[in-house]
This record gives C-alpha cells, structure tokens and sequence, in this order.
C-alpha cells in the first residue's frame, strides 16, 4: 500500500515537471535541430520559445553588459544628450536619459537571459536603437499574410489584405480586428513599440505594413516592410488571429509563424541547448551594421508587378529610369548605396556613369519633370548619396557634422589620424573644415574647443566638419557629365518616409534648396516626414571593437570592454546639422513632406499610379 502510494506520487511529481518544462522531448534546442535535419517544413514556435527561454539570468554577465554600454554610449554616442530633450512636435518618441535608464535595467528581477536582452529592450520609445544577438535572433517568424492601409474619400482608416499564401481568396478583404482589438489600434500599437526605423511614428507604421520597393533587381515587398506579420523577434503569442470582412462576409482566420533560420549555417553551429549557448550565443556574431540591416537579409517572394503605365529605358538592377506620359521616374533602391561600390572602383564608376547617362537620356528626350522615387531606402555610402546630389545640383555642399568630443573619442580621432587609418576617424583623409573649406591643420584644429546645451547640460562638441569628397565628385563629373537642365521646379521627391541615412542626406538637402517632397501612406490627414535617422556615421560595436584592436586601444581604460555574450548595438558617432539653418540637428527636425498621398487597392501594387499622382504636385507648381 504504502509503495503504491509512494509511485503515484513521484510519477505525479514527475509529470509535472516535464509538462512545466517541455512536454516533447527534454531539450528544446536539440529539437529545433532535429526537426531541421529530418527536414521538417518548419521549425515549431514552442521550441523556438523554450530554447530561447532555457537560458538563465546571469547578473554577473547583465552587469558587464551594460557596463559596456554605458561606455560606448556615454563615450561615442552623438545623440546621447539630445536623447534627454522633450521630442520634437510632430515626432513620437518617449526622451530618455540612456545611462540611468540602462542602470535601472539591472533592477528588474529576471529569471532568463531573454527576458534581459530583448523584452525590456524591444520598445522604441525606450531606446532610439537597441542591441542585437544571434542568439535571439537566429530565427525569423513569418504568417504568410501580409497588409496595407487605405485612407477613404471620407478620411477613414482602413486595414486590408495585401497577400495571402494560404488562402488567395483574403486578399483585399478588410482586416477589422487583430486578437479582437480593432485592427488599426493593434497596428499603431506594434509601430509605436516595437519598430526603430523613424521618431514619425507615421513612418513606423508603413514599415508595420507592406508596401513594394525596388529591390534584388526586382520591384518587390520591401524587406522593411511588413514588420507586424514578419518578424526577428520571438512574437509573444504562437498564434493571431484576424477578423476579415469580404464584401460584407465576416471570417475569422488564425496564423501561426512559419519559422526558418536566418542563415541556414547556423545549424552546423548546434545540436542542442549546450551548443547552442557555447557557440550562438557566446560567438556569434550578428551582422547589424545599420542598426537595420539583419531585416534586410529577409528572405522576400519573388514579386514584379505589372506596370500600368511607364516605359522602362534604363534597368541597372540597383537604379531604374522610367519614362510615362510626359515625365521621368529615377527609381534608386538602396543598393545603389552598398558597400561593394566603395571596394570596387571599376563598379562605383559604372554605377555613377548609369546614372548620369539616365538623368542625360531625359534631357535628351526633352523631359522637364523628373520624378526621384526613394521610397523604401535605408541609405549606405555617403559618397553615392552626395554624388547624386551634386549631379543634380552643381555647386551644392552636403551637410556639415561635428562629434560629441569625450576622452574616449578624442583619443580614438588622434591614433586614427595619426594612423593613416582612412576611416571615418581619420580626419585628415575623409574631412575638410567648414571655416576654411581646407583639410583640419592637425586634430586639436578638428576638436576645437565648442559647447553646446543639451538635454540641460553643456556638453563639448567639435568644430564642424565637411565630407571632403566634394572635389572627388566635381572632378568626375566634370569628366562623365554635362550639367543638367533643370532646377528645383523640375523635380519632385516621393518616399513614404523610410528614406534614412545616405537617402536622407540626398533627400532632405535637395528639400533644402527647394526641390517639393511627397509622402505616401501614414495616418490620414497627419503630416508625414519624407525622410527618417539623418544621423550621420553610424558604427557597429563589432567593428568597432575590430578597430580598436587595430589602433592598440583595446586594453585601453578610457574604452569599452568587450561584452561577455554574442551582443552588437549600433550607435551615430557624429551628427548632421541643416545647411539652411546652421544650428539645426537633422536627426531631430521633424520634416514633413509638402504633399500628401494615401494607398489604395491599386497603386498599393502599381508604384506606377504614385508616380502619376506625384508628377501632378509638379504640374500644379507652375
Ligand atoms: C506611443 O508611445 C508614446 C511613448 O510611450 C506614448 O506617449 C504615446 O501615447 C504612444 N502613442 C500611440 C498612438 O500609441
Ligand atoms: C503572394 O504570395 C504568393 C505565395 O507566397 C507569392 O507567390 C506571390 O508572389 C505573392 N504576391 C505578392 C503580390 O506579394
Ligand atoms: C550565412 O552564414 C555563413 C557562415 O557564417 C556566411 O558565410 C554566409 O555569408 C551567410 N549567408 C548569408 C546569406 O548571410
Ligand atoms: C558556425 O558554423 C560555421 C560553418 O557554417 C563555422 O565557419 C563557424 O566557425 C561556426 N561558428 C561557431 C561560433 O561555432
Ligand atoms: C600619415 O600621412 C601623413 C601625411 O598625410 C604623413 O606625413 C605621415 O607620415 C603618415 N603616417 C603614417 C604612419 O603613415
Ligand atoms: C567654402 O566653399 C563654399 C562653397 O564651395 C563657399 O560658399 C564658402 O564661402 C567657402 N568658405 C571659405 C571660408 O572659403
Ligand atoms: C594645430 O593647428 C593649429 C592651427 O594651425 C595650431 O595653432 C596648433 O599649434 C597646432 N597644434 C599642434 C598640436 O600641432
Ligand atoms: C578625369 O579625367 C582626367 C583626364 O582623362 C583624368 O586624369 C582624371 O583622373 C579623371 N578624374 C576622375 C576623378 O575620374
Ligand atoms: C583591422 O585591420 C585589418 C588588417 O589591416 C583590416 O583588414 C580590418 O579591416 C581592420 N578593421 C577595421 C574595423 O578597420
Ligand atoms: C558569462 O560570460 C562568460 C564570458 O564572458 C561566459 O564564459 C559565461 O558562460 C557566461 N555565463 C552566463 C551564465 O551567462
Ligand atoms: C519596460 C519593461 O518592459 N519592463 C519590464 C522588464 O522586465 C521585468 C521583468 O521581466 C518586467 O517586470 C518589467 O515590466
């Protein structure tokens, strides 16, 4: 008796235990493995969840990294002290004091190292960027389903289907309800919390939708987009659903997430939660060097709409020139903007001599209204962004920057410089200073000796400085290139926001010498910015720690030390200011576009029905 008692008991006891930690096999980890080598379709949203949750807290570990935050922040970070000031009307972020706000991370009571690295890091009002890690992050969860949002002739919102692989007969049907909360409110929800790419919130929500770019040589879903349904981050529940109304006919559908590895390599990384934590979560690095850019590695479908109207006379697989009706459209997808051309010259020149010969091919024709669509761009090389400018206007100067002068930086801008390294922090190679339009005599030149109140505080910024590819380009164009035509009334900018970095500096200086911008999408009769993070040059801690190893600063007190786990942020080392008006910091002018332009069943699919309605604001200009 007393033995039988004793066995119903432990086999309770023991029941219990593996429901509450896994109730398939032992280790999650290992089945995600499994799974993947008998060539299952899709990896199960349980497992993901319990081998990412399998991963204790470990204080130790949580203080080192924020320690190294700090550092880099507090050291290296342009925007740091701007971060504390109210945001800017037209903007919605929350202002933040970075460095105690880090602190009081370490306050909170977690029980797993998830919970401390990406669910109390997640939220964009928090923090501007955040920091990235393989070993959350090895996974993308995608619900096959896809939105975009219409604005009614009566100034109504709505949700609607984009694309269904599941069930074809979905699309364009109206989404009313996400998890029985009114569909818009559960979007600008997500926008607003959980995407980083633009402080206009408006922007953010197109980035939670789908809209189309040029991308991969193809006009496709941009990998930017559709951040609701297709996402990095462990979603917090394995299932939503979503309220459909077809012509009056109410259906209700749930989607799980159909999870594929980032990179398939990762599975020679692993076999189960032991490997997984030694070599992904301990080594792996994650390439993030936009802060974004993991999102763009996104696997997309294969998608070229057809055009209603416009001739393609120009495909350079990066840069398209389309001819309609009696304009020009210059299609610049952000490739055009990637690092390759800054390693290969002959590339960069054929590059840069494609787009002269498109611009040139217009005038030609005769063309007098030329359309710069820049919609769906996260930017790249600087020298491509001022090329285009340039050529569009001759004697324009970029934009002037200064960095936030701390120790730390000082010391990295003098062994950079005294170094030869031709990087960013070289200031004798890459800069000229704006007082004497020549090369800085020396670093202390560069530094100077200027103090500006932010966020309540004096803080030391340096003199101000200029790409010195200004010549550079000149010269080339004076090779390649007639000047053209045209002046500001001849062009007009579209985007739907998401224009940032390199696409920002074309964008909104040509806005400041007059060229008229249009935005398309965001919130109904809400002013929309054209462009998003004008920042500056932004660095990865990866390279950044790369660097300092060459420079011999690794070691150095005034650095950072490197973090204990597989971890990368990204973060602006210098800030750009407006030409127009001196003092103005480009990463926090909120910068509407001067017209508006809402999606519809048609031009959501049709970038050709934008184009159209874009080359109108030229028309009437006149
Ligand atoms: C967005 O987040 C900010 C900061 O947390 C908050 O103040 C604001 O009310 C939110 N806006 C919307 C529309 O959810
Ligand atoms: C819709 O999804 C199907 C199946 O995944 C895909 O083949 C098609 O290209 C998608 N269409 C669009 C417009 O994205
Ligand atoms: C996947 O990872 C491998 C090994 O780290 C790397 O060589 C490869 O470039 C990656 N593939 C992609 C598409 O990023
Ligand atoms: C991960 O696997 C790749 C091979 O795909 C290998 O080159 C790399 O060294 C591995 N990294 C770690 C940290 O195990
Ligand atoms: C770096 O370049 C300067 C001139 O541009 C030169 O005087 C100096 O010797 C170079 N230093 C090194 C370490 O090559
Ligand atoms: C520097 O060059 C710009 C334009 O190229 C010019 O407007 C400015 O006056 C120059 N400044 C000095 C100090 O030479
Ligand atoms: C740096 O250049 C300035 C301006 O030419 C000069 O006055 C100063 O003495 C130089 N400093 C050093 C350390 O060479
Ligand atoms: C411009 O052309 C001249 C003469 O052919 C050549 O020497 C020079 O290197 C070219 N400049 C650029 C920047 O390509
Ligand atoms: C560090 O030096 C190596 C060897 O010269 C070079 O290949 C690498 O690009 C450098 N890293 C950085 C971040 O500059
Ligand atoms: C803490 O980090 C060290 C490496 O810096 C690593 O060896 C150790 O496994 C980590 N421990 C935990 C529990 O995160
Ligand atoms: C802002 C935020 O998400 N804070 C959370 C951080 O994590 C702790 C522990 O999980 C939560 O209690 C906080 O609410």
């Amino acid at each position: 008796m007393k033995i039988i008692n004793f066995c119903i008991l432990f086999l309770f006891i023991t029941w219990i235990g593996v429901a509450n930690s896994y109730p398939r096999k032992v280790d999650p980890c290992a089945n995600i493995y499994n799974d993947h080598k008998s060539e299952k379709t899709s990896i199960k949203y349980e497992d993901v969840k319990a081998c990412y949750e399998s991963f204790p807290f470990d204080k130790n570990n949580a203080t080192l990294t924020i320690e190294t935050l700090k550092s880099i922040l507090g050291s290296f970070y342009s925007f740091l002290d701007q971060a504390r000031e109210p945001p800017t009307k037209g903007f919605t972020y929350k202002s933040i004091d970075l460095l105690s706000e880090l602190d009081s991370l370490l306050k909170n009571d977690y029980k797993t190292n998830i919970q401390f690295m990406t669910y109390n890091n997640s939220n964009n009002n928090y923090y501007y960027f955040r920091f990235y890690t393989a070993c959350f992050e090895a996974f993308t969860f995608d619900q096959q389903f896809s939105m975009y949002s219409i604005v009614r002739d009566d100034g109504t919102q709505q949700i609607k289907v984009f694309n269904d692989s599941i069930n074809k007969n979905n699309i364009d049907c109206q989404v009313t309800h996400i998890d029985d909360e009114p569909a818009m409110d559960v979007i600008v929800k997500f926008a607003n919390e959980s995407i980083r790419t633009s402080r206009d919130l408006g922007v953010r929500f197109n980035n939670a939708l789908a809209s189309l770019t040029l991308q991969g040589g193809k006009i496709r879903l941009n990998s930017y987009s559709q951040q609701f349904t297709n996402r990095v981050l462990l979603p917090k529940n394995p299932t939503i659903s979503y309220t459909l109304d077809c012509d009056g006919k109410i259906n209700k559908i749930t989607r799980g997430w159909k999870i594929t590895a980032r990179n398939e390599s990762i599975f020679n990384n692993f076999t189960d939660s032991t490997s997984y934590w030694s070599n992904v979560c301990m080594k792996l690095s994650l390439q993030a060097s936009s802060g974004l850019s993991y999102e763009s590695k996104r696997e997309l479908d294969e998608y070229e709409p057809i055009l209603e109207e416009g001739k393609l006379i120009i495909n350079a697989h990066i840069i398209r020139f389309y001819t309609l009706r009696d304009f020009g459209v210059v299609v610049i997808s952000t490739e055009s903007i990637d690092d390759k051309f800054v390693t290969n010259d002959l590339l960069l020149m054929d590059l840069l001599s494609t787009i002269n010969q498109g611009f040139q091919s217009f005038v030609n024709m005769g063309i007098k209204k030329v359309v710069l669509d820049l919609t769906n761009n996260g930017g790249g090389v600087a020298f491509i962004a001022h090329f285009i400018t340039q050529l569009l206007f001759r004697n324009i100067r970029n934009f002037p920057f200064d960095i936030k002068v701390t120790d730390a930086a000082k010391l990295v801008t003098e062994q950079s410089t005294l170094k030869n390294t031709s990087t960013e922090f070289d200031i004798n190679s890459n800069y000229i200073s704006e007082k004497t339009n020549a090369s800085f005599a020396n670093v202390s030149d560069f530094i100077g000796n200027n103090y500006n109140i932010r966020g309540g505080l004096k803080i030391r910024y340096s003199n101000k400085g200029l790409n010195s590819d200004e010549e550079t380009i000149r010269e080339i164009l004076g090779n390649i290139s007639k000047p053209l035509p045209w002046t500001a009334e001849n062009l007009i900018i579209l985007t739907n926001g998401f224009c940032g970095s390199a696409c920002a500096h074309i964008t909104q200086r040509l806005a400041e010498v007059n060229v008229k911008t249009v935005a398309v999408g965001g919130f109904s009769n809400v002013p929309l910015s054209f462009a998003c993070f004008a920042g500056g040059f932004v660095v990865t801690s990866d390279t950044f720690f790369d660097y300092l190893k060459n420079l011999t600063l690794l070691d150095n007190p005034l650095m950072p030390k490197q973090f204990p786990l597989a971890t990368t942020i990204s973060f602006t080392v210098n800030e750009a200011y407006s030409i127009k008006n001196p003092n103005e910091i480009l990463e926090f002018s909120f910068r509407p576009a001067n017209y508006r332009l809402y999606y519809d069943e048609k031009s959501i699919r049709d970038p050709s029905k934008l184009w159209v309605q874009a080359a109108a604001f030229l028309e009437n200009n006149h």
